[in-house]
């Protein structure tokens, strides 16, 4: 399927607005993308235009050069009366001049073109009917609004009559306008003050036009000075009037539409060059790593001094901690760690860019992780030294105090109901045997039995348990690691979620470019034959 050229141009502007507004693309950028031109010859005769119901326009022609070489003349010979102003004041004409068959109606778009600079002439000739001539001022005088003036009305002609003289022919400014928009229209030149020109002269112009592409220049040597006859004005008549067939400006519409298009694919694989690259992501988050892993290691460095001086503090006020009445604990994200902090997600930042991936998506998210990386920290190691202060050791600590929890009382029951056992048997026996009932010596054993089973859990207990100290150091390292964790995770996320932004942005674009390719190049053939190949720019 064929998409409209306007199609392509709302859906690039559609995602170049869009791009922008994520900063895939800068400003400037945009602005490429946005000067778009809309503008052709078929815009000035809207309902018409080729393919709606056998409608067609007329062929806009205009003549096109440097001041006072001669175009005003050339309309007025063709009108056979002054319609336009010609003479000897630099610059003369300062206004359009159109002249057309009365049957001709053009809408002028007031947004596009300045209406009170339009002269317009009509005529009843039914031979040039299909045509509208249009007599342009110069380009290259002092006069910008001259220049403005072809500038906005460019886009609208199809046949470009580009006049020289022969003082002019080499004209500077006029031959990079030519250059530039060479490949957008058909070139007819009119080596006009023919009365005045040398053969050289004419070969010059001609190899000229031959460096700049054009294979067999068509060129008409002119002249309107009065009694001058032997010239090729009709020739150059007849030729535009063989021109504005339908045919022909059917070709033209299309190579014009053709030329939009590629310059329109251009600008966007432009853009799709400067985008950036999917692995970069994957480079990016390599890089973020290995540089969290120096950054971290930076930090504990640091750390090392404040966080025994907050383990000291939070010893000092576990109580407060752990009621949650403290208001004021310790910070250890200070400064300087806000700052190796700060200079980390820097050096991510040139990555990026180093990477050419655009820095301003991933700007806005990262000053948020940067802003709350304190408050990550803060509450992080709170919330392990508190959990640290409530469950003290770690868990080997904590089963081994456990069993001696149960061994102290356990043991001195099993001792105790041992020596009772024992107790028990010797009066038995006793009884029995009519001895004696037991001695000291049991007692002694005993009851140092039970003491000792009792006291070692006591003593093991009480020289196993971990200081608060040393409980509060392990939960400010616990919340430092979970911090760091959570920091890099969070960093690691942007880069995800962008790269997935960025991924669906390349797609979009891609989808433009790939509709640009689909033109009808089938029908652009222009044949070897055709009058209009050899007016056009190779
Ligand atoms: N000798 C000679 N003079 C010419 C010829 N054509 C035009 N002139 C004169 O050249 C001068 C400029 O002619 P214009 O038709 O006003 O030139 P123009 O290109 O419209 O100039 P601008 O409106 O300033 O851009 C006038 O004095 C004309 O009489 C020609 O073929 N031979
Ligand atoms: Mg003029």
């Amino acid at each position: 399927m064929a998409y409209d050229y306007s199609d392509l141009v709302e859906q690039t502007r559609r995602w170049t607005e869009q791009a922008n507004e994520l900063g895939w693309i800068n400003a400037e950028e945009a602005l490429k993308l946005s000067e778009l031109d809309t503008r052709s010859p078929e815009t000035l005769f809207p309902g018409s235009g080729l393919g709606a119901n056998n409608l067609t326009r007329p062929l806009i022609v205009a003549f096109m050069g440097g001041t006072g070489v001669g175009k005003s003349s050339l309309i007025n010979r063709l009108a056979g009366k002054a319609i336009a102003k010609a003479g000897i004041e630099r610059p003369t004409s300062r206004e359009v001049t159109l002249y057309h068959h009365q049957s001709v109606a053009i809408q002028l778009l007031p947004e596009e073109l300045p209406l009170t600079k339009i002269n317009i002439s009509q005529h009843n000739d039914d031979t040039k009917k299909n045509i509208v001539w249009i007599d342009m001022p110069d380009f290259d005088s002092t006069e910008q609004t001259n220049k403005q003036l072809v500038l906005q009305w460019l886009p609208h002609i199809d046949v470009l009559i580009y006049v020289v003289s022969p003082e002019r022919y080499r004209d500077d400014k006029a031959w990079r306008l030519l250059i530039a928009e060479g490949a957008r229209h058909a070139w007819l030149f009119a080596f006009n003050q023919w009365d005045r020109g040398q053969s050289g002269q004419y070969e010059d112009f001609n190899g000229q036009l031959q460096k700049a592409s054009f294979v067999a220049p068509v060129i008409f040597k002119t002249s309107c000075a009065e009694g001058w006859v032997a010239d090729e004005f009709s020739g150059l008549e007849a030729t535009i009037v063989n021109l504005a067939t339908e045919h022909v400006i059917e070709q033209l519409e299309q190579r014009g539409l053709h030329l939009r298009k590629k310059e329109l694919k251009n600008k966007l694989q432009n853009t799709e060059k400067l985008f950036g690259s999917e692995p970069a992501f994957q480079n990016l988050k390599v890089q973020w790593h290995s540089q969290w892993i120096r950054t971290v290691k930076q930090l504990n460095q640091g750390f090392e001094w404040p966080i025994k001086l907050a383990a000291n503090y939070y010893a000092d006020h576990a109580a407060d901690l752990l009621s949650h009445s403290a208001n004021s604990n310790p910070s250890l994200w200070d400064g300087w760690a806000q700052a190796r902090f700060a200079d980390a997600i820097d050096e991510l930042i040139v990555n990026i860019d180093q990477l050419g991936l655009s820095v301003l998506p991933f700007k806005q998210p990262l000053s948020v992780v940067r802003e709350s990386a304190s408050k990550i920290m803060q509450t992080q190691t709170e919330l392990s030294t508190r959990m640290a202060l409530a469950n003290p050791g770690n868990v080997f600590q904590r089963l081994f105090l456990k069993g001696m929890r149960l061994c102290e009382i356990t043991l001195p029951l099993c001792a105790m109901a041992w020596v009772g056992y024992k107790v028990f048997m010797g009066y038995y026996a006793s009884n029995m045997a009519e001895n004696h009932y037991l001695g000291v010596d049991f007692a002694i054993h005993s009851s140092l039995l039970i003491a000792m089973t009792w006291l070692i859990p006591y003593f093991i207990l009480k020289k196993s348990q971990p200081s608060l100290k040393n409980n509060a150091l392990m939960g400010i390292k616990t919340g430092l690691t979970t911090s760091y964790c959570i920091i890099d995770s969070q960093v690691e996320s942007i880069i995800e979620s962008l790269a997935q932004e960025h991924k669906e942005q390349v797609k979009q674009l891609l989808v433009i470019l790939e509709r640009c390719d689909y033109s009808d190049d089938q029908d652009l053939t222009i044949e070897s034959d055709s009058p209009l190949s050899r007016l056009l720019m190779k």
